[in-house]
């Protein structure tokens, strides 16, 4: 198995295609999806445009769906929910399907939608997304960090390492057997350091702060915990999971 890690959309490959594509966004769209997803939703379904949302959404019946829309980490007027996963419970989302949208989080996953094998990954889930992979074996996995419109996050860089780092430890390969480019080496370097305080990183990162700025101080103390859902958000068709 070799991994590649590609810290936006925009910095994918095109023309090609892996095997399996993982879809980052631990601050907060993958976070929510896994949390969704544990909580009995019956799937969720992904966009990047609002309007498309709305008219997709409006062809499902209205007590079995949820809208969640994301915008400059504000809930979009008119939807039920924004983006934080601390509103997803049970009581909530049990057996409905959640229609979302967010600034970066479900642009990545659409711009990954046509592998064969699509996840979702996140901090919280890195151990359903480890142990799924070592048994199917993908000869080639790509993790994509959503980014902010188009740069780096330290939050999905440091995801990818978990996972890579996971991998890397338990197949107990050479790192350069798994390792296919050079954002895989740092991506685990970066998770080596930070591994024991995943939510000092999220203080320093960019988007962390955007989001304590919205007081979701709680959201990212439940997104810094690591392997605490055993949920694998896998696409069953293009932009949905
Ligand atoms: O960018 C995204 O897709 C979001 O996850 C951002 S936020 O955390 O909801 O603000």
């Amino acid at each position: 198995m070799k991994i590649f890690v590609y810290h936006t959309p925009e910095l994918t490959p095109t023309g090609e295609i892996p095997e399996c594509a993982i879809a980052v966004d631990v601050l907060r769209a993958t976070s929510t999806i896994a949390t969704v997803l544990a909580a009995g939703g019956e799937a969720v379904q992904v966009f990047s445009d609002l309007n498309e949302l709305t008219e997709v959404s409006e062809q499902w019946p209205a007590q079995k769906r949820l809208r969640a829309g994301e915008r400059g980490g504000g809930k979009v007027a008119g939807f039920e929910l924004g983006n934080s996963p601390l509103d997803c419970t049970p009581e909530l989302v049990e057996g409905r399907r959640l229609f979302i949208s967010t600034t970066n989080g479900t642009r990545a996953l659409k711009r990954i939608e046509d592998a064969p094998i699509v996840l979702a990954a996140a901090l919280i889930n890195r151990s359903a997304v480890v142990n799924f992979l070592l048994e199917k074996q993908p000869q080639s996995v790509w993790i994509v960090g959503s980014g902010w419109e188009g740069s780096f996050s330290l939050e999905d860089t440091v995801c990818a390492g978990a996972i890579a780092h996971s991998i890397w430890q338990k197949t107990g390969l050479e790192l350069d057997q798994i390792a296919g480019n050079d954002e895989v080496t740092s991506a685990i370097a970066l998770y080596e350091q930070w591994q024991d305080n995943l939510i000092g990183l999220f203080h320093q990162a960019s988007h962390g702060k955007r989001l304590l700025r919205l007081e979701c101080v709680e959201d990212l103390k439940y997104c810094a915990q690591t392997d605490i859902l055993d949920v694998l958000p896998l696409q069953r068709q293009p932009g949905i999971l």
